[in-house]
Protein backbone atom coordinates (compact mmCIF):
# COMPACT_ATOMS: atom_id res chain seq x y z
CA UNK A 1 0.00 0.00 0.00
CA UNK A 2 2.90 1.89 0.78
CA UNK A 3 4.57 1.49 -2.22
CA UNK A 4 1.33 2.05 -4.34
CA UNK A 5 0.64 5.51 -2.95
CA UNK A 6 4.45 6.68 -3.15
CA UNK A 7 4.65 5.38 -6.71
CA UNK A 8 1.22 7.42 -7.45
CA UNK A 9 2.55 10.41 -5.42
CA UNK A 10 5.63 9.96 -6.97
CA UNK A 11 4.39 9.88 -11.10
CA UNK A 12 1.44 12.67 -10.69
CA UNK A 13 2.78 15.39 -8.54
CA UNK A 14 6.67 15.09 -8.40
CA UNK A 15 7.21 14.34 -12.01
CA UNK A 16 4.85 16.72 -13.71
CA UNK A 17 7.70 19.89 -12.53
CA UNK A 18 10.61 18.27 -12.16
CA UNK A 19 12.25 19.09 -15.00
CA UNK A 20 11.92 22.58 -14.07
CA UNK A 21 12.58 22.39 -10.41
CA UNK A 22 15.80 20.78 -11.21
CA UNK A 23 16.44 23.53 -13.91
CA UNK A 24 15.41 26.67 -11.68
CA UNK A 25 16.63 25.11 -8.15
CA UNK A 26 13.14 25.36 -6.95
CA UNK A 27 12.38 23.93 -3.54
CA UNK A 28 9.13 22.03 -3.95
CA UNK A 29 7.45 23.73 -0.20
CA UNK A 30 4.14 22.87 -1.68
CA UNK A 31 4.91 19.28 -2.39
CA UNK A 32 6.65 19.39 0.77
CA UNK A 33 2.99 20.00 2.35
CA UNK A 34 1.20 17.61 0.22
CA UNK A 35 3.59 14.64 1.73
CA UNK A 36 3.65 15.63 4.97
CA UNK A 37 -0.30 15.37 4.66
CA UNK A 38 0.55 11.92 3.22
CA UNK A 39 2.28 10.93 5.97
CA UNK A 40 5.40 10.86 4.25
CA UNK A 41 7.34 13.55 6.58
CA UNK A 42 7.49 11.48 9.85
CA UNK A 43 6.84 7.79 8.71
CA UNK A 44 8.87 6.09 11.99
CA UNK A 45 7.72 8.51 14.26
CA UNK A 46 5.13 7.46 17.26
CA UNK A 47 2.11 7.91 16.32
CA UNK A 48 1.23 9.95 19.96
CA UNK A 49 3.61 12.76 18.72
CA UNK A 50 1.65 12.21 15.22
CA UNK A 51 3.93 10.22 13.01
CA UNK A 52 3.33 7.32 11.27
CA UNK A 53 4.82 5.00 13.77
CA UNK A 54 6.17 2.70 11.23
CA UNK A 55 9.16 0.24 10.57
CA UNK A 56 12.22 0.96 8.79
CA UNK A 57 11.82 -1.28 5.58
CA UNK A 58 8.62 0.68 5.32
CA UNK A 59 9.99 4.04 5.20
CA UNK A 60 12.74 2.68 2.51
CA UNK A 61 10.13 1.74 0.00
CA UNK A 62 9.00 5.23 0.50
CA UNK A 63 11.94 6.69 -0.48
CA UNK A 64 12.54 4.32 -3.01
CA UNK A 65 9.50 5.16 -5.00
CA UNK A 66 9.76 8.99 -4.77
CA UNK A 67 13.62 8.69 -5.80
CA UNK A 68 12.38 7.17 -9.39
CA UNK A 69 11.21 10.55 -10.30
CA UNK A 70 12.79 13.12 -7.98
CA UNK A 71 15.68 12.90 -5.77
CA UNK A 72 15.53 16.05 -4.33
CA UNK A 73 12.22 15.54 -3.21
CA UNK A 74 13.17 12.12 -1.48
CA UNK A 75 16.49 13.52 0.25
CA UNK A 76 13.86 16.18 1.69
CA UNK A 77 12.15 13.34 3.11
CA UNK A 78 14.93 11.13 3.93
CA UNK A 79 17.01 14.19 5.49
CA UNK A 80 13.44 14.66 7.59
CA UNK A 81 12.67 11.47 8.61
CA UNK A 82 16.32 9.81 9.62
CA UNK A 83 18.60 12.28 10.54
CA UNK A 84 15.99 14.90 12.37
CA UNK A 85 12.38 12.91 13.22
CA UNK A 86 14.06 9.51 13.93
CA UNK A 87 16.99 10.80 16.60
CA UNK A 88 13.88 13.20 18.50
CA UNK A 89 12.14 10.45 18.36
CA UNK A 90 14.30 8.09 20.40
CA UNK A 91 16.87 10.17 22.17
CA UNK A 92 14.39 13.53 22.87
CA UNK A 93 12.46 14.40 26.09
CA UNK A 94 8.57 14.58 26.10
CA UNK A 95 8.97 18.74 25.65
CA UNK A 96 11.62 18.08 22.69
CA UNK A 97 8.92 15.75 21.13
CA UNK A 98 5.95 17.85 21.81
CA UNK A 99 7.71 21.38 20.69
CA UNK A 100 9.38 19.71 17.92
CA UNK A 101 8.90 16.65 16.95
CA UNK A 102 5.41 16.86 16.20
CA UNK A 103 5.44 19.34 13.99
CA UNK A 104 7.88 17.92 11.98
CA UNK A 105 6.43 14.50 11.65
CA UNK A 106 3.27 15.89 10.80
CA UNK A 107 5.13 18.18 7.88
CA UNK A 108 4.04 21.28 9.13
CA UNK A 109 7.59 22.07 9.80
CA UNK A 110 11.33 21.01 7.88
CA UNK A 111 14.48 19.82 9.84
CA UNK A 112 17.83 20.30 9.31
CA UNK A 113 20.91 18.23 10.77
CA UNK A 114 23.76 20.14 10.92
CA UNK A 115 27.07 18.03 11.42
CA UNK A 116 29.47 18.84 8.47
CA UNK A 117 31.89 22.08 8.81
CA UNK A 118 34.47 23.66 6.40
CA UNK A 119 37.15 21.47 7.60
CA UNK A 120 35.04 19.04 8.77
CA UNK A 121 33.30 16.58 6.58
CA UNK A 122 34.70 13.04 6.91
CA UNK A 123 36.69 13.88 9.99
CA UNK A 124 33.34 14.76 12.05
CA UNK A 125 35.18 14.55 15.43
CA UNK A 126 36.99 17.82 14.57
CA UNK A 127 33.84 20.29 15.05
CA UNK A 128 35.05 23.64 15.27
CA UNK A 129 31.54 25.08 15.91
CA UNK A 130 31.77 26.00 20.12
CA UNK A 131 28.33 25.31 22.20
CA UNK A 132 29.84 27.04 25.62
CA UNK A 133 28.04 25.76 28.44
CA UNK A 134 26.79 29.31 30.55
CA UNK A 135 24.90 27.91 32.91
CA UNK A 136 21.46 27.70 31.69
CA UNK A 137 22.08 27.64 28.15
CA UNK A 138 24.64 27.45 25.41
CA UNK A 139 26.51 29.83 23.47
CA UNK A 140 26.36 29.02 20.03
CA UNK A 141 29.13 29.98 17.54
CA UNK A 142 30.79 28.50 13.97
CA UNK A 143 29.99 27.33 10.54
CA UNK A 144 27.93 24.67 9.10
CA UNK A 145 28.17 23.85 5.97
CA UNK A 146 26.34 21.68 2.66
CA UNK A 147 23.06 22.01 5.09
CA UNK A 148 20.42 19.74 2.84
CA UNK A 149 17.09 22.16 4.18
CA UNK A 150 19.38 24.92 5.31
CA UNK A 151 17.30 27.69 4.00
CA UNK A 152 13.83 26.06 4.46
CA UNK A 153 14.21 24.41 7.90
CA UNK A 154 12.50 25.77 10.69
CA UNK A 155 14.37 23.24 13.10
CA UNK A 156 18.06 22.13 13.12
CA UNK A 157 20.28 19.37 15.00
CA UNK A 158 23.25 21.27 15.56
CA UNK A 159 26.55 19.47 16.78
CA UNK A 160 28.75 21.56 18.87
CA UNK A 161 31.99 21.13 20.95
CA UNK A 162 31.14 22.05 24.38
CA UNK A 163 34.85 20.74 25.95
CA UNK A 164 37.70 19.89 23.41
CA UNK A 165 39.32 18.42 26.35
CA UNK A 166 37.32 15.41 26.45
CA UNK A 167 37.46 15.04 21.78
CA UNK A 168 34.61 13.39 20.46
CA UNK A 169 32.94 13.05 23.69
CA UNK A 170 33.11 16.47 24.66
CA UNK A 171 30.22 17.03 21.64
CA UNK A 172 26.69 18.05 21.91
CA UNK A 173 23.59 17.94 19.98
CA UNK A 174 21.66 20.79 20.49
CA UNK A 175 18.04 21.64 18.73
CA UNK A 176 18.47 25.43 17.40
CA UNK A 177 15.69 27.27 16.00
CA UNK A 178 15.63 29.37 12.79
CA UNK A 179 14.60 32.34 14.47
CA UNK A 180 16.99 32.17 17.47
CA UNK A 181 19.55 35.72 17.93
CA UNK A 182 22.65 35.63 16.05
CA UNK A 183 21.05 32.41 13.71
CA UNK A 184 22.45 33.26 10.04
CA UNK A 185 21.23 31.33 6.57
CA UNK A 186 24.39 31.85 4.31
CA UNK A 187 24.14 31.62 0.60
CA UNK A 188 22.14 28.57 -1.55
CA UNK A 189 24.79 26.45 -3.37
CA UNK A 190 24.51 26.09 -6.61
CA UNK A 191 24.79 22.25 -7.41
CA UNK A 192 25.61 19.40 -9.79
CA UNK A 193 22.32 17.55 -9.02
CA UNK A 194 19.23 17.40 -6.31
CA UNK A 195 19.00 20.91 -7.57
CA UNK A 196 15.72 20.83 -6.37
CA UNK A 197 16.64 20.34 -2.80
CA UNK A 198 18.11 23.84 -0.67
CA UNK A 199 21.77 23.41 0.72
CA UNK A 200 23.52 26.51 2.57
CA UNK A 201 25.87 27.25 5.25
CA UNK A 202 24.93 28.29 8.64
CA UNK A 203 26.21 30.97 10.54
CA UNK A 204 26.07 30.86 14.29
CA UNK A 205 27.20 34.03 16.00
CA UNK A 206 26.47 33.81 20.13
CA UNK A 207 23.42 32.04 19.45
CA UNK A 208 21.78 31.41 23.03
CA UNK A 209 20.37 27.83 23.11
CA UNK A 210 18.76 26.96 25.83
CA UNK A 211 19.75 24.14 27.98
CA UNK A 212 16.82 22.11 27.50
CA UNK A 213 16.95 22.18 24.08
CA UNK A 214 20.00 19.52 24.55
CA UNK A 215 19.66 16.02 23.21
CA UNK A 216 20.44 13.39 25.82
CA UNK A 217 23.19 13.89 28.37
CA UNK A 218 26.10 16.03 28.05
CA UNK A 219 28.66 14.73 25.71
CA UNK A 220 26.59 12.56 23.40
CA UNK A 221 26.58 14.64 20.86
CA UNK A 222 28.58 12.79 18.50
CA UNK A 223 27.48 9.02 19.53
CA UNK A 224 23.54 10.56 18.85
CA UNK A 225 25.43 12.03 15.51
CA UNK A 226 26.84 8.71 14.65
CA UNK A 227 24.03 6.34 15.44
CA UNK A 228 21.47 8.85 13.34
CA UNK A 229 23.98 8.84 10.65
CA UNK A 230 23.30 4.57 10.75
CA UNK A 231 19.82 5.43 9.85
CA UNK A 232 20.76 8.07 7.28
CA UNK A 233 22.41 5.87 5.24
CA UNK A 234 20.02 3.25 4.87
CA UNK A 235 17.88 6.38 3.59
CA UNK A 236 20.55 7.77 1.33
CA UNK A 237 20.30 3.84 0.10
CA UNK A 238 17.14 3.79 -0.54
CA UNK A 239 17.27 7.17 -2.41
CA UNK A 240 19.61 5.88 -4.65
CA UNK A 241 17.86 2.75 -5.62
CA UNK A 242 14.88 4.86 -6.44
CA UNK A 243 17.36 6.51 -8.86
CA UNK A 244 18.44 3.19 -10.20
CA UNK A 245 15.36 1.50 -10.35
CA UNK A 246 14.15 4.69 -12.06
CA UNK A 247 17.02 4.90 -14.58
CA UNK A 248 16.48 1.30 -14.97
CA UNK A 249 12.86 1.39 -15.75
CA UNK A 250 13.22 4.71 -18.25
CA UNK A 251 15.79 2.84 -20.31
CA UNK A 252 13.98 -0.05 -20.70
CA UNK A 253 10.96 1.33 -21.95
CA UNK A 254 13.19 3.24 -24.66
CA UNK A 255 14.68 0.19 -25.75
CA UNK A 256 11.16 -1.22 -26.50
CA UNK A 257 10.39 2.09 -28.75
CA UNK A 258 13.48 3.16 -30.59
CA UNK A 259 14.51 1.34 -33.75
CA UNK A 260 17.72 1.23 -35.15
CA UNK A 261 18.84 -1.22 -37.99
CA UNK A 262 15.69 -2.21 -39.15
CA UNK A 263 14.32 -3.36 -34.90
CA UNK A 264 13.69 -2.26 -31.63
CA UNK A 265 16.99 -1.74 -30.05
CA UNK A 266 15.70 -3.86 -27.11
CA UNK A 267 16.43 -6.61 -29.98
CA UNK A 268 19.92 -5.71 -30.08
CA UNK A 269 22.29 -7.73 -27.61
CA UNK A 270 24.64 -4.91 -26.80
CA UNK A 271 21.71 -3.01 -25.25
CA UNK A 272 19.89 -6.69 -23.66
CA UNK A 273 23.96 -7.15 -21.77
CA UNK A 274 23.14 -3.66 -20.35
CA UNK A 275 20.09 -4.13 -19.40
CA UNK A 276 20.80 -7.69 -17.72
CA UNK A 277 23.81 -5.94 -15.70
CA UNK A 278 21.53 -3.20 -14.33
CA UNK A 279 19.01 -5.55 -13.41
CA UNK A 280 21.27 -7.67 -11.09
CA UNK A 281 22.96 -5.12 -9.39
CA UNK A 282 19.27 -2.97 -9.05
CA UNK A 283 18.19 -6.13 -7.42
CA UNK A 284 21.49 -6.87 -5.23
CA UNK A 285 21.17 -2.88 -4.10
CA UNK A 286 17.66 -3.71 -3.37
CA UNK A 287 18.28 -6.68 -1.40
CA UNK A 288 20.96 -4.49 0.74
CA UNK A 289 18.64 -1.78 1.33
CA UNK A 290 15.81 -4.21 2.46
CA UNK A 291 17.85 -6.33 4.54
CA UNK A 292 20.03 -3.08 6.80
CA UNK A 293 16.23 -1.98 7.02
CA UNK A 294 15.19 -5.37 8.45
CA UNK A 295 18.27 -5.61 10.74
CA UNK A 296 17.16 -2.12 12.49
CA UNK A 297 13.92 -3.37 12.59
CA UNK A 298 15.21 -6.14 14.79
CA UNK A 299 17.20 -4.43 17.01
CA UNK A 300 20.57 -5.72 15.50
CA UNK A 301 23.27 -3.84 14.67
CA UNK A 302 22.75 -1.94 11.95
CA UNK A 303 25.77 -0.15 11.13
CA UNK A 304 27.66 -1.96 8.61
CA UNK A 305 25.06 -3.51 6.70
CA UNK A 306 23.80 0.21 6.32
CA UNK A 307 27.46 0.76 4.93
CA UNK A 308 27.29 -2.00 2.60
CA UNK A 309 23.88 -0.90 1.60
CA UNK A 310 24.53 2.87 0.54
CA UNK A 311 27.93 1.71 -0.58
CA UNK A 312 26.29 -0.81 -3.21
CA UNK A 313 22.87 0.94 -4.30
CA UNK A 314 25.20 4.59 -4.88
CA UNK A 315 27.53 3.29 -6.97
CA UNK A 316 24.72 1.20 -8.79
CA UNK A 317 22.59 4.51 -9.00
CA UNK A 318 25.61 5.48 -10.82
CA UNK A 319 25.98 2.55 -13.13
CA UNK A 320 22.48 2.63 -13.73
CA UNK A 321 21.91 6.04 -14.37
CA UNK A 322 25.32 6.14 -16.96
CA UNK A 323 23.83 3.13 -18.70
CA UNK A 324 20.04 4.56 -19.23
CA UNK A 325 21.87 7.81 -20.70
CA UNK A 326 23.92 5.37 -22.92
CA UNK A 327 20.91 3.09 -24.00
CA UNK A 328 18.90 6.71 -24.92
CA UNK A 329 22.06 7.56 -26.98
CA UNK A 330 21.61 11.55 -27.95
CA UNK A 331 18.49 11.35 -26.00
CA UNK A 332 19.95 10.53 -23.14
CA UNK A 333 22.42 13.68 -23.37
CA UNK A 334 18.85 15.81 -23.07
CA UNK A 335 17.21 16.84 -20.08
CA UNK A 336 13.39 16.28 -21.46
CA UNK A 337 14.41 12.28 -21.22
CA UNK A 338 15.11 12.50 -17.51
CA UNK A 339 18.35 10.33 -17.33
CA UNK A 340 21.03 13.10 -17.45
CA UNK A 341 19.08 14.32 -13.83
CA UNK A 342 19.48 10.40 -12.67
CA UNK A 343 22.95 10.83 -13.21
CA UNK A 344 23.81 14.16 -11.45
CA UNK A 345 21.35 13.33 -8.56
CA UNK A 346 23.68 10.14 -8.39
CA UNK A 347 26.74 11.64 -7.54
CA UNK A 348 25.99 12.76 -4.44
CA UNK A 349 24.79 9.32 -3.04
CA UNK A 350 28.38 8.48 -3.31
CA UNK A 351 29.16 11.53 -1.00
CA UNK A 352 26.76 12.76 1.70
CA UNK A 353 25.99 11.22 4.67
CA UNK A 354 29.33 9.00 4.95
CA UNK A 355 31.59 8.96 1.63
CA UNK A 356 31.96 5.68 0.09
CA UNK A 357 35.26 5.84 1.28
CA UNK A 358 33.87 6.00 5.11
CA UNK A 359 31.61 3.45 4.15
CA UNK A 360 34.31 1.16 3.16
CA UNK A 361 36.02 2.26 6.56
CA UNK A 362 32.89 1.27 8.57
CA UNK A 363 32.63 -2.16 6.68
CA UNK A 364 36.48 -3.12 7.41
CA UNK A 365 36.05 -1.71 10.99
CA UNK A 366 33.05 -4.29 11.47
CA UNK A 367 35.85 -7.16 10.59
CA UNK A 368 37.83 -6.52 13.46
N1 LIG B 1 27.78 3.95 14.75
C1 LIG B 1 27.83 4.14 16.08
N2 LIG B 1 28.92 4.65 16.71
C2 LIG B 1 29.97 4.97 15.94
C3 LIG B 1 29.98 4.81 14.54
C4 LIG B 1 28.83 4.26 13.95
N3 LIG B 1 28.73 4.09 12.62
N4 LIG B 1 31.17 5.23 14.06
C5 LIG B 1 31.90 5.63 15.11
N5 LIG B 1 31.16 5.47 16.25
C6 LIG B 1 31.57 5.79 17.61
C7 LIG B 1 32.78 4.95 18.02
O1 LIG B 1 32.37 3.71 18.55
C8 LIG B 1 33.43 5.84 19.05
O2 LIG B 1 32.74 5.70 20.29
P1 LIG B 1 33.52 5.41 21.66
O3 LIG B 1 34.36 6.61 21.93
O4 LIG B 1 32.43 5.20 22.66
O5 LIG B 1 34.35 4.20 21.40
C9 LIG B 1 33.16 7.22 18.55
O6 LIG B 1 32.04 7.13 17.67
C10 LIG B 1 34.33 7.83 17.79
O7 LIG B 1 34.67 6.93 16.76
P2 LIG B 1 36.17 6.67 16.30
O8 LIG B 1 37.07 6.61 17.49
O9 LIG B 1 36.14 5.51 15.38
O10 LIG B 1 36.49 8.05 15.54
P3 LIG B 1 37.23 8.28 14.18
O11 LIG B 1 37.48 9.74 14.12
O12 LIG B 1 38.39 7.35 14.02
O13 LIG B 1 36.16 7.84 13.06
C11 LIG B 1 34.19 8.16 11.73
C12 LIG B 1 34.87 8.33 13.07
C13 LIG B 1 35.14 8.36 10.56
C14 LIG B 1 33.58 6.79 11.66
C15 LIG B 1 33.13 9.25 11.71
O14 LIG B 1 33.76 10.51 11.87
C16 LIG B 1 32.27 9.28 10.48
O15 LIG B 1 31.35 8.49 10.33
N6 LIG B 1 32.55 10.26 9.59
C17 LIG B 1 31.69 10.55 8.47
C18 LIG B 1 30.71 11.58 8.89
C19 LIG B 1 29.66 11.75 7.87
O16 LIG B 1 28.92 10.84 7.54
N7 LIG B 1 29.55 12.98 7.37
C20 LIG B 1 28.58 13.28 6.41
C21 LIG B 1 27.93 14.53 6.80
S1 LIG B 1 26.53 14.36 7.73
S2 LIG B 1 25.19 14.58 6.29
Amino acid sequence: MIRDMAREFAETALKPGVIERDNKQHFPAELVSQMGELGFMGMQVDPNYGGGGMDTLSYVIAVEELSRWDASASVIVSVNNSLVCWGLNEFGTHEQKEKYLKPLALGEKVGAFCLSEPEAGSDATQQRTTAVDMGDHYLVNGTKNWITNGGRADTYLVMAHTDREKKHKGINCLIVEKDMEGFEVGPKEDKLGIRGSDTHSLNFNDVKVPKENRVGDDGFGFKFAMKTLNGGRIGIAAQALGIAAGAFDLALEYSKIRKAFGTEIFNHQAIQFKLADMKMELEAARALVYRAAWEKDQGMDYAASAAMAKLHASKTAMFCADQAIQIHGGNGYVKEYHVERFLRDAKITEIYEGTSEIQRMTIARSLR
